[in-house]
């Protein structure tokens, strides 16, 4: 049992709720913890095909819970501890993680709204790179996403401006996929999740693996890691149902592998 997420899988869909509203979901060293369990929990389990991460109440994420930290505290160590394995897991699992911003998204919640593979933002969410404000670097996978999300320059300004901006400017800037008005919130965020939860996830995950990988790589090495997914991916009984669905006019129901 959780006690700060809430955790549950609804129609092959994970849904990980932040769920410390009253500190607008910050991270305490409880919420570190639970955040990777869930998270370990909703890679293992075949029946999940997508994960939506959220927040509970007005924010999606305060970042570090600044009440718990100490006169003492080591960064360095918190972040090697507890930050760096949640965002260097959130790469590893082969299935898409979509960040669904209802609210506020701030310093190290704002990273891990970065290393989700989709962001959709409501139209009442912001975006601040609160770091700056508090005299410390942006980090938890900050430095390496939002350069490749939204360019160099505009990290750069972002990141040591440390100005909130709205979802449409996020829109704007290319740092999230989709604004959702608050009526349709819900459903529409339920419906991207369960959309993807119905698609091929074997080659999802190779797409994932294969694109985050690209960043390390020349063409060389692409091509032949392209070939070597393509190779997997064409054994898949889903590319066997897309031809076939193909074929016979009819939409494929891919069962994920
Ligand atoms: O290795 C490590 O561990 C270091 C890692 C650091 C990574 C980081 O994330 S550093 C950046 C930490 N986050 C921040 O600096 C953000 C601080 N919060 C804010 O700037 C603002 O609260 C927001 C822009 C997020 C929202 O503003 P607003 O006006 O909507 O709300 P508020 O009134 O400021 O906050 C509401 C409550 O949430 C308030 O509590 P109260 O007074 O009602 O009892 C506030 O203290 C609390 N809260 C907000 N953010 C945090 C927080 N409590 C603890 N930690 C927070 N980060």
């Amino acid at each position: 049992m959780y006690e700060t997420v809430v955790y549950e899988v609804k129609n092959r869909v994970a849904w990980l709720t932040l769920n410390r509203p009253e500190k607008l979901n910050a991270f305490n060293e409880q919420m570190k913890i639970e955040v990777k369990e869930a998270l370990k929990e909703a890679a293992k389990n075949t029946e999940v095909r997508s994960i939506v991460i959220t927040g509970a109440g007005r924010a999606f994420c305060a970042g570090q819970d600044l009440q718990s930290v100490k006169e003492d505290t080591d960064y360095g160590d918190l972040l090697r501890k507890y930050y760096n394995p949640m965002v260097q897991q959130m790469a590893s699992i082969e299935k898409p993680i979509i960040a669904a911003i209802n609210g506020t998204a701030a310093g190290a919640g704002l990273s891990l709204a970065l290393a989700c593979d989709f962001r959709l933002a409501s139209e009442k969410s912001s975006y601040i790179e609160a770091f700056i404000h508090v005299g410390l670097v942006p980090d938890s996978g900050n430095m390496y996403y939002l350069p490749r999300i939204v360019g160099h320059a505009k990290a750069l300004e972002l990141a040591i401006l440390g100005e909130k901006i709205s979802a449409n400017e996020a829109k704007n800037v290319g740092l999230v996929t989709q604004v959702i008005s608050v009526e349709s919130w819900d459903e529409e965020v339920t419906a991207f999740a369960e959309k993807l939860a119905s698609m091929p996830t074997k080659t999802i995950g190779l797409i994932k693996r294969y694109l985050n990988q690209s960043w390390d790589s020349n063409l060389q090495e692409v091509l032949e890691k392209e070939a070597y997914a393509q190779k997997i991916a064409g054994q898949s009984s889903d590319h066997k149902e897309g031809i076939a669905a193909f074929l016979e006019k009819r939409k494929p129901l891919f069962k994920g592998n």
